[in-house]
């Protein structure tokens, strides 16, 4: 009995670090992005996970760029950063998104399609 109850703890512990930390969904008129991440984003790098549907269908082998941005504000510069997502299946694709500081970051996901045409869906994240 005491083993079953530690085996039962364990996998709810396993199951807490599955859950992520951060989600949102972003929309164009025929994709949908779902924004996740394993640990809260933070001032600095995060990985976010990008699940994209077009058409409600998951894509493959499409080309996927992140841009964050964040415009210029009385006494600060215009800030940006632009990475390319890596393909993990399923339709989802993978990204470090650098955040240099707190505030609300635009965030355009590029995505070209392996064939068929270039779109874009806008986004935007509070920090
Ligand atoms: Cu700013």
């Amino acid at each position: 009995m005491k083993l079953l109850s530690i085996l039962l703890g364990l996998s709810f512990a396993l199951t807490g670090l599955n859950a992520a930390a951060f989600e949102q969904e972003a929309k164009s008129k025929s994709a949908v992005v779902k924004l996740s991440a394993e640990k809260p984003l933070v001032v600095g790098n995060n990985t976010i996970v990008f699940e994209i549907k077009q058409d409600a269908k998951a894509t493959t082998g499409d080309t996927v760029t992140v841009k964050a941005f964040m415009p210029a504000m009385p006494g600060m510069p215009y800030m940006e950063n632009k990475e390319a997502a890596t393909e993990l299946g399923n339709g989802k694709y993978e990204s470090v998104v650098n955040f240099s500081m707190g505030g609300t970051w635009q965030i355009h996901i590029f995505v070209t399609p392996k064939d068929g045409k270039k779109y874009r869906v806008k986004t935007s994240i509070n920090l």
